[in-house]
């Protein structure tokens, strides 16, 4: 039975890798941070096979003693301060957990593996975010960063920070160039969650209206359900690397609004839509659209939910959550 440690279980991708994981028969640990995080409880109830653990990425002898007390064949490290909007009103913290919290996993990692460097694997979570003010369409592999935040910054430092640990001390060590790839279980502070729980409360008579940032903005979406597939794939290959993950599409906030008020029967949706300042950002990355060719050739990934699949899945599931009072 394989064993993995998978920092930020309490996360989005959390939930869906552990689930993939725990259905390939794998021992799964979470490192959970905090005295008293009230997520502990929805873990117990959704994912009650997963063992916590407790530290933060901020806190090297934490993750020691995890991977002490985990002893994983595979390591993820999905922790971080992943909203880039709160990014520029908490640039150090930002710094400090995404980008060098990255550098602390690694050496611990490093440590507890000793004379076998490459006997842990490692996974990082990189992403679109660090192509940021684009300098090639499609983003791949080799195109230049220009990250556009202090969130897209610090991941470019765990990016680098992850290649140098494979190029320095032989690890297996790889990182996933992810592109937005959203669930059910998205942070409602996001906007394709936002619009969904919108989208349904409107429907429900629960609120008249949604106020938004940047509706032009790009992105190319995915389902976190199939990108978590990806990130296991990345660690079953016998040399590690770095791949990016994307479904080559693009689509605007307003596509995305537009099929989410549909799904309802609302379609005059302009209406309840209203732009406001505070969700404009300093920086906007203005188009995302990624080409993962390399991931489908070397890695056999493929998405299997396209983007109005996935509007329509957020909805549904919105729509369902209101109906019990569960939002
Ligand atoms: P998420 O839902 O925001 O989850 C982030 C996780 O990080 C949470 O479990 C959070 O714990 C944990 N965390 C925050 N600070 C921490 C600390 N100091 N020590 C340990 N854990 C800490 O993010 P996600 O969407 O699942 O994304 C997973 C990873 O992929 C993140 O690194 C994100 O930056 C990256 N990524 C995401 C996307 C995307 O579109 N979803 C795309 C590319 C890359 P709490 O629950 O206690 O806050
Ligand atoms: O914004 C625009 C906003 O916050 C998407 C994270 O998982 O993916 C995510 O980062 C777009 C932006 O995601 C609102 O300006 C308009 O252009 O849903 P988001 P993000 O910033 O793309 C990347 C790959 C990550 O790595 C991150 O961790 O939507 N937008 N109006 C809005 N965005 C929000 N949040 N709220 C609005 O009202």
């Amino acid at each position: 039975m394989k064993r993995a440690l998978v920092t930020g279980v309490t996360g989005q991708d959390g939930y869906y890798l552990s689930k993939l994981l725990l259905s390939k028969g794998y021992e799964v640990y979470g490192l959970v941070r905090g005295q008293n995080n009230p997520k502990i409880e929805f873990l117990h109830e959704h994912l009650p096979e997963v063992k916590i653990l407790t530290g933060d990425l901020l806190d090297v002898s934490s993750l020691m003693r995890a991977l002490a007390a985990s002893k994983p064949d595979e390591v993820y490290n999905l922790g971080a301060i992943s909203f880039v909007a709160y990014s520029w009103e908490n640039a150090f913290l930002t710094s400090d957990v995404t980008g060098k919290g990255v550098l602390n996993i690694l050496e611990a990692v490093r440590l507890y593996a000793g004379d076998k460097p490459d006997s842990v694997r490692f996974y990082q979570a990189s992403s679109s975010e660090m192509f940021g003010k684009v300098q090639h369409v499609p983003q791949s592999e080799s195109t230049l960063l220009w990250p556009r935040s202090p969130y897209g910054v610090a991941k470019v430092f765990g990016h680098y920070i992850t290649i140098n640990y494979r190029e320095s001390y032989g690890m297996h060590a790889s990182s996933g160039i992810l592109f937005n790839h959203e669930s059910p279980m998205r942070g409602p502070e996001f906007v394709t969650r936002k619009i969904s729980l919108a989208v349904a409360k409107i429907a429900a008579g629960q609120q008249d209206r949604i106020s938004l940032g940047n509706i032009e903005a790009k992105r190319d979406w995915g389902f976190a359900g199939d990108y978590v597939d990806a990130m296991w794939r990345m660690l079953q290959q016998d040399e590690a690397d770095d791949y990016v993950v994307s479904t080559n599409e693009t689509h605007s906030v307003r596509e995305y609004l537009e099929i989410a008020f549909n799904r309802v029967g609302i379609t005059d949706w302009e209406k309840h839509v209203y732009q406001d300042p505070q969700f404009f950002r300093p920086a906007e990355v203005d188009l995302l659209i990624g080409d993962a060719s390399k991931a489908q050739a070397k890695l056999g990934w493929k998405r299997e939910v396209d983007f109005p699949s996935l509007v329509t899945m957020m909805v549904d599931a919105d729509v369902e959550r209101v109906a019990n009072n569960l939002v």
